[in-house]
């Protein structure tokens, strides 16, 4: 079997997604997920401009010698932009490989190690009474576990905030709008909010909570401390994560679990923080950190480190990541939590799908392949509109993390 096109095609139902459809000359498809929220095109670019024409006439079936060969290849390693774009064309060749042997991905991966994949879904709102309603909602809805965001008093917008419905989109604007910061404000409000949480809802509900990288060491170590009582289930992005070791000081001063590794896009960026043990979640996903393949490794070095998945979920992560997302949280043996925001009715048109959710868990496709699709006439009814994530400044101006 030999590879006879590759199309990349950028669609916009609601949101930008960027997708990879590999055919074979004996007709299979394959579907892999490119998207690179705010940086889509550089993305697509990489794919048809340097990747695509390397692809024609290759075997399917070779995997792994693919992903070395794109990852080795390019001299060039690591980097969100080419391990998105390495993780399409690896997650696509899975799909054909499940197509071809008659079996869903996740039989190809060991099969199943649990019933259903436990999802985690979003409440936000401004005000702590506003997220408690939000919170019920879930709870009704069978969720078992919750992260709980909300405006501070006296900030004037925090991301991480929806404020469209269910359908959160932080991708805001063409040039980034600006928001801004206080640490003080935030530290001193974020406890009072899990406080309430936890009393209205008992211990059973897991809850969790997103810093989004504003914090310093010292400062996450202190939230951390603070919401002891609470008893999350993981604090995430407490720190940016480019200095590894700024892990160890936050573990020294606190118990709360912590989860990271969104933005991360190799087994290189967080081989320390997982040998070390200084995580408890690794939260990087298929389509930023190499596909299927590159996941799995990763995957595989938490679980020698009592390292649990929890695998990001945004809805910028297209219905294509989440499938694929699925049989790799259904066959792992460390597997946590799977983020789980839902897609809009017009994302998921474009993206015909047999995931379901039920009960709080989410369950993968028994097609064979991913059980993915993009529909490529629906697909270019929506065209790219330009939109990036916001810039957050402190009080006084100053460029500051999320
Ligand atoms: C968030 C996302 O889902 C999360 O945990 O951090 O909103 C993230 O900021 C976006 O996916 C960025 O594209
Ligand atoms: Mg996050």
């Amino acid at each position: 079997m030999r590879i006879v096109d590759a199309r990349v095609v950028v669609t916009c139902p609601d949101r930008n997604f960027v997708t990879l459809k590999l055919v074979t000359d004996e007709g299979v498809t394959g579907v892999g997920d490119a998207t690179l929220n705010g940086r889509e095109l550089a993305v697509a670019s990489y794919l048809t401009d340097h990747v695509v024409p390397a692809l024609i006439g290759r075997d399917p079936a070779r995997i792994e010698d693919t992903w070395q060969y794109l990852y080795k290849g390019a001299y060039w390693r690591r980097g969100p932009v080419t391990m998105t774009a390495i993780a399409a064309v690896d997650t696509a060749l899975w799909d054909i490989k499940g197509k071809v042997a008659g079996l869903p991905v996740y039989q190809l991966l060991g099969g199943r190690c649990r019933d259903g994949v436990t999802v985690y879904g979003h409440a936000s709102a401004d005000t702590t009474d506003e997220v408690l309603v939000d919170i019920a909602g879930y709870v009704e809805r069978g969720y078992r576990a919750v992260r709980v965001q909300t405006g501070i008093p006296g900030v004037a917008a925090t991301y991480g905030v929806g404020r469209r419905g269910p359908h959160y989109e932080p991708a805001d604007s063409a040039i980034p709008s600006e928001t801004v910061w206080s640490t003080e404000r935030y530290l001193a409000h974020i406890p009072t909010v899990f406080s309430r949480v936890r009393d209205e809802f008992g211990p059973g509900l897991r809850l969790l909570h997103d810093v989004h990288h504003r914090l310093t060491p010292i400062e996450a170590a202190r939230l951390g401390k603070s919401l002891e009582p609470y008893a999350l289930t993981w604090l995430e992005d407490p720190v940016p994560a480019e200095l590894q070791e700024g892990y160890r000081l936050i573990r020294q001063h606190t118990t709360t679990p912590i989860a990271v590794g969104e933005v991360f896009n190799s087994i290189w960026d967080c081989q320390a923080l997982i040998r070390e043990q200084l995580i408890d979640y690794i939260r990087t996903t298929v389509v930023h950190a190499g596909g299927i393949s590159h996941l799995r490794r990763i995957f595989d070095l938490a679980a020698l480190h009592h390292v649990r998945s929890g695998s990001h979920g945004a809805t910028d992560l297209s219905p294509v990541c989440l499938a694929a997302a699925l049989h790799v949280d259904i066959s792992i043996p460390n597997f946590g939590l799977q983020e789980y925001m839902r897609h809009t009715e017009a994302t998921d048109e474009v993206f015909p799908h047999t995931y379901r959710f039920a009960d709080g868990y989410l369950h993968p496709s028994e097609a064979p392949g991913l059980g993915v699709d993009l529909d490529e006439e629906l697909a270019a009814k929506y065209p790219y509109r330009p939109a990036s994530l916001p810039v957050n400044r402190l009080e006084d101006g100053t460029v500051h993390s999320w």
